[in-house]
């Protein structure tokens, strides 16, 4: 029956930031009619979100854009290697604007439930500001990092001072000047705000469970002739970008750690180190499969580290020794190292020295010091891939909710569909390589490979498709061994769950790459997507 207070549209897109936008722009080019929701009141996503000082992009600023139009990507100057948050909010912004996207969305709404009717296999999607869709296909764009980890500290509540997380950080921004501030949490954010948030603070004392390895960016102003030679460059750039492990132009060095005489290994890594950043992690082919070989490359990571901070025992504190180098992706920093060098920083292991309680005034340690705080930042981290998802109550055939059918983890198949949850896909997220590549060509090849599907099904009279239950089963093996068979299961990383309590131990990514990744879903859609049924029938709104 038609409810005349639903409305009816081939798709729902949940999300609003990079991978969100192109489904919506890549649906609605093909005819599709699609309505969009965005918790934030604007797009960008995690960008929307994390606009803690120094928030900025690890992918260098031209890997990181689109490359669907070349106009866009012409027409686009990007001011620095590595941009800045703000800068990537204006660049989503434009990309908004022209091709005129946020008419398909509706802001400051959430999707509150997702509901499979198993007779016409729609969608009925709910939001928590009363509005009902009845759409045919669900798309979760819904991002790996956004639903923020605050961790459960005894005393947290009584704190009289401000507290933030760095992944919902006030829009009107900050003032830290002259407080005596506190940040817990020593990931890419803590690294990356850490340096501002001392340049402004009276005091700074920095709250570190883990050590992470961190390599500067070597960031730079981007002038007018190297724009022009990256973008005279682009489709090279692009077609590398899209043989590669990680969706940027960069390969690793050709051979093996131990093929190499040990100067020019050093000369390797020099070149990396020089290169900034993440990349680090893939000076070798072999860096993160072969335990000697990673020791090469944190023994000269170490080296580099040590020559930057004043204090040695200071520097030892800051040696990771729990985790091998590349297993948490590396930081890629502004002048974290150099910041303990001041004398307004303090670094407080916690291995060495819990946090006990916070209470009104500050943290308490186990030995029972006092840290007097103004502020407490908290950068520690996310529910990645799976969290922002299990906020929504889908449900899918016989009622099943998601979250139950990834109770000892999400299950996918090719990170797109899931059995039981027919004409749902999930964008750039759990069971894809999103978060170990650059998600903006993840985006597309997503947004690519779901067009296209669609397309199948609409020309061959299908209208649905589920993926099975056997293809889940594989999947969810094919990125377990996969990872098995490198160093990544070895660290404690949000890739396995393992910084949420109780979050099952689950290797979530697709490690294999992303160039291997889309020859694979490729594959799939060019066989008729195979391990997915396909199911006849009308489509299309009830009458
Ligand atoms: P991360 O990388 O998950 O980092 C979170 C940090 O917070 C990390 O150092 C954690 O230590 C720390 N943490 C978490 N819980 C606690 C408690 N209970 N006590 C003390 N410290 C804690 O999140 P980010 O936001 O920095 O980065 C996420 C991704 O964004 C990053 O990987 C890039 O891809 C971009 P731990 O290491 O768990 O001991």
């Amino acid at each position: 029956m038609n409810d005349s207070n639903t409305e009816y549209v081939d798709v729902v897109v949940v999300g609003a930031g990079v991978t969100g936008l192109y489904a919506v722009h890549k649906l609605r080019g093909l005819g599709h009619s699609v309505r969009g929701f965005e918790r934030g009141d604007d797009v960008g996503g995690v960008w929307y979100w994390n606009r803690y000082p120094g928030a900025r992009c690890d992918v260098e600023s031209v890997d990181y854009s689109y490359s669907f139009d070349e106009e866009l990507q012409q027409e686009w100057d990007w001011s620095e290697k590595y941009a800045t948050q703000p800068e990537i909010v204006r660049y989503l912004h434009h990309v908004a604007d022209r091709f005129d996207l946020r008419r398909s969305y509706t802001f400051a709404t959430s999707v509150t439930s997702a509901e499979l009717d198993e007779e016409t296999l729609r969608w009925t999607v709910r939001t928590d500001a009363g509005e009902v869709v009845s759409a045919r296909f669900c798309v979760f764009a819904t991002g790996c990092l956004s639903s923020t980890h605050v961790p459960n500290i005894p005393g947290a509540g009584e704190f009289a001072g401000a507290t933030y997380h760095t992944g919902s950080w006030p829009h009107e921004g900050v003032d830290f000047g002259g407080l005596r501030v506190g940040v817990i949490g020593t990931g890419s954010s803590g690294i990356q705000a850490v340096p501002l948030i001392a340049e402004q603070a009276a005091h700074l004392t920095v709250f570190q469970r883990s050590a992470n390895f961190s390599v500067p960016a070597g960031n730079k102003p981007l002038d007018d002739e190297t724009r022009r030679l990256q973008k005279a460059g682009y489709a090279e750039r692009r077609r590398l970008s899209r043989l590669s492990g990680g969706g940027s132009p960069h390969a690793a060095h050709p051979s093996a750690t131990f093929e190499v005489s040990p100067d020019e290994r050093r000369a390797a890594f020099e070149e990396r180190w020089e290169l900034g950043g993440v990349l680090y992690s893939k000076t070798f082919p072999d860096q993160l499969t072969d335990r000697a070989a990673n020791d090469e490359a944190r023994a000269f990571w170490e080296e580099k580290v040590r020559a930057l901070v004043e204090d040695p025992a200071v520097a030892d504190l800051l040696v990771p020794t729990d985790h091998p180098i590349g297993t948490k992706r590396i930081v890629t920093d502004s002048h974290y190292y150099e910041t303990f060098n001041r004398e307004d920083v303090r670094l407080v292991s916690l291995r060495k020295n819990a946090i006990e309680r916070i209470d009104a005034t500050g943290i308490v340690l186990a030995d029972g010091t006092r840290v007097e705080l103004d502020a407490i930042v908290f950068a520690t981290g996310f529910d990645a891939m799976t969290g922002a998802i299990d906020r929504v109550d889908v449900r899918g055939r016989g009622g099943r909710r998601l979250k139950d059918a990834w109770s000892g983890g999400p299950r996918t198949y090719l990170g797109l569909g899931v059995d039981g949850f027919p004409n749902l896909f999930s964008l750039s997220g759990a069971g894809s390589p999103s978060v170990m590549a650059n998600v903006v060509l993840c985006a597309e090849q997503h947004g690519d490979w779901l067009g296209d599907c669609l397309r199948h099904l609409d020309e061959h009279g299908y209208r649905a498709i589920e993926a099975s239950e056997e293809a889940v089963d594989q999947w969810v093996a094919q990125c377990r061994d996969r990872a098995a068979a490198t160093l990544f299961p070895e660290a404690d990383s949000w890739y396995l769950g393992a910084n949420i309590p109780g979050k099952p131990r689950v290797f979530m990514p697709f490690i294999g790459g992303f160039g291997v990744y889309g020859e694979i879903i490729a594959d799939v859609a060019a066989s008729g997507y195979k391990g997915f049924a396909l199911i006849r029938g009308r489509c299309g709104p009830p009458q």
